[in-house]
């Protein structure tokens, strides 16, 4: 069976990491629409580098949680019958062992020189805007993508949903296209696994409300147990 699944925030909250709508959408004191745009690091770097060099080095006390462990736990039986696409730019799916994610919205742990095109796996602040270890300039911007941009991988992640068997959306709120017409892309079932109601719901086959660390341990079960629960 060809499960992909979208993790978005909430997957994320009980490691302690803010999602962007449930902390009436500040980012500890930051507005993400104002600052996650090309416009803003235009017009102020500094701002749009402390943002992230603060969401870089909180991730340095965050630990993946028992909905991370359960994905990487199905990945490990399923293998690549799995594709897991993440909205997050935390490193918690890959500290929780699983070693296939796709970042549609790039990585707080990669920095992109916007001079040689370079990434690097980035674990230092980039506000002091240091020289890119390939070309020396200093170029370096978080390998983010922002309001405006394009996501990583569109066309592989649209294949993926064309296959797929099953669809599960975890922890988004789906506010943000293009991730939040996913459902709409899955050829097969969909289940949504959600805290609160979110804007897709209802576009669901299945919509189960709790927190993530509960509801995904439980569903993976299901799957490794190859009972689906209609
Ligand atoms: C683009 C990196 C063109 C930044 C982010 C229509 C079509 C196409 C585009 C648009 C469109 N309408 C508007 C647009 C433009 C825009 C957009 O969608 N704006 C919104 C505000 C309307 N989209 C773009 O600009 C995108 N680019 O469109 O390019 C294109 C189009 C199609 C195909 C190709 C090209 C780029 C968007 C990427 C922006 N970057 N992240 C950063 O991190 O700083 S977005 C950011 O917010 C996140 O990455 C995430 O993707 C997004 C939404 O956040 P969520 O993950 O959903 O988190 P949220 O807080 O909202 O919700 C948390 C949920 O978890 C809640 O539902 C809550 O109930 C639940 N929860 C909480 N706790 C728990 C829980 N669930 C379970 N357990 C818990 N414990
Ligand atoms: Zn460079």
């Amino acid at each position: 069976m060809k499960i992909v699944v979208l993790t978005g925030a909430g997957i994320s909250a009980e490691s302690g990491i803010a999602t962007f709508r449930d902390s009436d959408g500040l980012w500890e004191g930051y507005d993400p629409m104002e600052v996650a745009t090309p416009e803003a690091f235009e017009a102020d770097p500094a701002l749009v580098h402390r943002f992230y060099d603060e969401r870089r080095r909180a991730l340095e006390a965050a630990q993946p949680n028992a909905a991370h462990l359960a994905l990487a736990r199905l990945e490990a039986a399923i293998g690549d019958d799995l594709y897991l696409v993440t909205q997050n730019v935390d490193d918690l799916h890959e500290r929780a062992g699983s070693a296939r994610v796709h970042h549609m919205h790039g990585e707080l742990r990669s920095a992109w020189c916007t001079a040689c095109d370079d990434r690097h796996v980035w674990h230092d602040p980039l506000g002091h805007e240091p020289a890119c270890p390939s070309c020396e300039g200093s170029h370096l911007r978080p390998d983010i993508v922002w309001f405006g941009e394009v996501p990583y991988g569109m066309e592989v992640i649209e294949a993926a949903l064309h296959e797929a068997d099953l669809f599960v959306a975890i922890g988004t709120s789906a506010v943000v296209y293009p991730a939040a017409a996913f459902v709409h892309w899955a050829r097969g079932r969909t289940l949504e696994l959600n805290l609160d109601e979110s804007a897709a719901s209802e576009d669901f086959t299945q919509s189960r409300r709790g927190p993530a660390t509960e509801l995904v341990p439980a569903w993976v079960d299901e799957v490794l147990a190859g009972l689906p629960r209609d």
